[in-house]
């Protein structure tokens, strides 16, 4: 009351893609004139709030029979948030990359990644100004749960911004290293080797100590390919089922390196498989090589 809410001026366009079982809704329209996205989410339940859960809601009574009973909950308002996530203005790649999409499973050789990836996501990927703005501490500073601030080895670990923090069920952080010359899992060689030892070590270490996480409940790992081409790490809780994080697209970070150890230059002489959308125009450029 009183104050306007800034995302009041949103006018939907289209819904993009909803799940009742996963409770979220992607939405795409105009905030104050620009393409905008949102997404909105129902987060997890958290256990530590049951107490006043109960004590302070309203219950309405929605059907009574026999030993069983349904009722509609109203928490108070800070029990009850939507976690939403704006991006605004929203280029068209973003509109897709949330759009539900077929999906076609492509294998690159190290050559189509030579001759036909590298070109393509030269010219087509998104920027990586917010990735900047964390190294630089510019956005999100105060966010940062550990830094290694060494310019060859170092690197930030925050949370995802997929994770809201309020539970451990759906931990989610991300390692984005100094570095600014690696784009992706392609770009690593021997010359890594500790760079990415680092980034597990320390990552795993620095959970631990921020949220009693162990080791041995991470998942540590790289996308391929990524949405943003400044090399990262995912750390996601064990039990998580990120979206995205398939084994189609996920490596993880032990297997880089023991493969790295093996060969020193799996990444680049490797065939890797990957999804993509139908609509991504990295898949024309395969169709156009004769790739698929
Ligand atoms: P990715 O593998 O390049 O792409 O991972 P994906 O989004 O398709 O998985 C990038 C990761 O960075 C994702 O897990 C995003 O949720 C996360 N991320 C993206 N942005 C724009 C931000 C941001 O501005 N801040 C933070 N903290 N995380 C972000």
């Amino acid at each position: 009351s009183g104050l306007e809410s800034p995302l009041s001026g949103f006018k939907t366009t289209t819904v993009l893609r909803d799940s009742a079982r996963e409770k979220n809704m992607f939405i795409h329209g105009k905030l104050n004139d620009q393409e905008a996205v949102i997404i909105l989410e129902k987060t997890p339940i958290r256990e530590d709030i049951l107490l006043e859960l109960f004590r302070c809601s309203r219950l309405n009574l929605d059907m009574s029979n026999d030993i069983y009973r349904t009722y509609q909950l109203q928490p108070p308002a800070h029990l009850n948030e939507i976690k939403t996530t704006v991006i605004c203005p929203a280029t068209e790649k973003h509109v897709k990359k949330y759009q539900l999409q077929e999906t076609y499973l492509v294998e690159e050789s190290g050559e189509d990644y030579r001759s036909i990836t590298l070109p393509y996501i030269q010219s087509q990927s998104f920027s990586v100004q917010w990735v900047y703005n964390i190294l630089d501490k510019k956005a999100e500073a105060e966010r940062i749960v550990y830094e290694d601030p060494d310019q060859e080895l170092g690197f930030v670990l925050l949370p995802d911004f997929k994770w809201d923090q309020k539970q451990l069920n759906d931990l989610y952080l991300i390692a984005i290293v100094h570095r600014r010359d690696i784009k992706s899992l392609r770009d690593l060689n021997v010359l890594h080797l500790p760079l990415l030892i680092n980034i597990r070590k320390k990552g795993e270490e620095n959970i631990f100590k921020r949220y009693g996480v162990t080791a041995n409940k991470l998942k540590v790992y790289l996308h391929y390919q990524p949405s943003y081409y400044h090399l990262h790490v995912h750390f996601t809780a064990l039990s998580y089922e990120a979206p995205g994080c398939g084994v189609e697209r996920a490596h993880l970070l032990s297997d880089v390196i023991q493969n790295i150890q093996l060969d020193y230059e799996y990444y680049q002489s490797r065939s890797l498989s990957f999804p993509l959308r139908a609509d991504d125009g990295l898949l024309s450029k395969f169709r156009e090589a004769g790739r698929l």
